[in-house]
């Protein structure tokens, strides 16, 4: 009899611990979608396909990233001067930031550090450090629309909308200046580099295919029919073929980065605006404008879900961190004394590798005592597995200020 107690006793635990990882479960990837016309930023719990709480933001809410660690959403107000900055913890606006007239892009660098923003109205590119949350840099540009970064951080592309003046203009991010500009004839659209940055593809107004553009020479070097008014376009890391989204027929076309050639289509619903890839690069998320509603997809079956969200949807970020790391398996590079990304998510049973991409030896120490590095030297790669959920804090020993950590969802 006593023995039948404790056991029920021992039940009820398990079905505290089993609810509390349910809720880890729940707060596993979220997509955040700008609703230009209502001013707010919808989000969606990629595992429920629901929506699951609304977040006023400036007026014409436009341009969208997402830090790397997925804790930070940036947007811009169209109609407005400001960016609104959400904690995804809490999905709350937790600073506003006056930006100049009429933000329109934004794109983080690689390291998270900064944040660009086109300031359409005031025709210059804003910078903003992501740290102190002020504006640091400015640089002229004319009429800047979208704005897309090279993977190692050096260039950044803007679009120019000066009418008689459409171009790319090219920024050195080093020392911050505009260092040519590539004429165009139309009026540029969205542009975006491949994940690699072997290839920079953008679309234009009024022309029913993709630019492909070669970064190396500058050159368009190939054109993807697509059907009428193609918009957003990119090569993702996660996924084998290319995605672009086509206003006019409603689909997203795939299309081989190699050949340049169409795949296949995929409908979608009315007037689709953005694209974001899930992490495991198995799900795409599709703004619909036209139709108030986002269409989840299936790339490997086609199959679509849709899910209504604000009105006219435009921009969409998804977080990463955690699909990403189960499909590639997350790395952490140790350069210039310190761990990149600072905080690094997995889901459980996923693997960490560290490289040490320093000049000097360094460790990763756990301070939870749980197996480390003792001493990793240049060129060296250490790999943990953790098969747990949780929050681990780890430093290098050598060097105490270098800290990070690895969170582990719950599968
Ligand atoms: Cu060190």
């Amino acid at each position: 009899m006593y023995y039948f107690i404790r056991s029920g006793f021992a039940q009820l635990l398990l079905t505290a611990v089993l609810a509390l990882n349910s809720g880890f479960a729940a707060s596993a990837p979220k997509a955040y979608i700008g609703n230009f016309a209502d001013n707010t930023v919808s989000v969606i719990d990629t595992a429920a396909n629901k929506v699951i709480a609304t977040i006023p933001v400036e007026q014409g809410p436009h341009g969208m990233a997402i830090s790397n660690d997925g804790r930070t959403v940036y947007v811009t107000g169209d109609g407005s001067s400001s960016l609104s900055i959400i904690d995804t913890a809490t999905d709350r606006v937790v600073k506003t930031v006056e930006v100049g007239k009429a933000p329109n892009g934004v794109a983080l660098t690689p390291d998270g550090k900064l944040l660009l923003v086109t300031v359409y109205a005031e025709d210059r590119l804003a910078f903003l450090d992501t740290t102190t949350r002020a504006l640091v840099a400015s640089v002229a540009v004319p009429k800047p629309h979208t704005v897309s970064i090279s993977p190692d951080g050096k260039w950044a592309y803007i679009t120019s909308q000066e009418p008689g003046h459409f171009a790319l203009s090219v920024i050195d991010l080093a020392t911050r200046a505009v260092v040519r500009s590539i004429p165009l004839e139309k009026t540029p659209r969205d542009a975006e580099f491949s994940y690699d940055g072997k290839a920079f593809y953008f679309t234009e107004a009024g022309v029913s295919a993709v630019q492909v553009l070669d970064p190396a020479s500058d050159k368009i070097v190939a054109e993807i029919p697509a059907g009428v008014s193609p918009h957003f376009v990119n090569v993702f890391r996660a996924a084998t073929l290319g995605m672009v989204v086509v206003q006019g027929p409603g689909e997203v076309l795939l299309f081989d980065p190699a050949t340049n050639r169409e795949a296949r289509r995929i409908g979608v619903g009315k007037q689709p605006h953005w694209l974001a890839l899930s992490g495991d690069g198995k799900t795409a998320y599709v703004t619909n404008e036209g139709s108030n509603d986002i269409s989840v997809v299936d790339i490997a079956s086609g199959k679509t879900t849709t899910v209504g969200v604000g009105k006219a949807p435009r921009k969409i970020v998804v977080q990463q961190a955690s699909g990403q790391a189960s499909a590639t398996g997350a790395s952490v590079s140790i350069a210039g004394f310190a761990f990149g990304p600072q905080t690094i998510t997995v889901n459980a049973g996923g693997s960490v590798t560290w490289s040490n991409d320093d000049g000097s030896p360094h460790t990763v120490t756990f301070k939870d005592g749980s197996a480390g590095v003792k001493s990793l030297s240049p060129g060296e790669k250490f790999t943990r597995v953790f098969d747990r959920a949780g929050t681990y804090e780890y430093f290098c020993s050598f060097h105490p200020y270098m800290t990070a950590r690895v969170m582990v969802n719950a599968n």
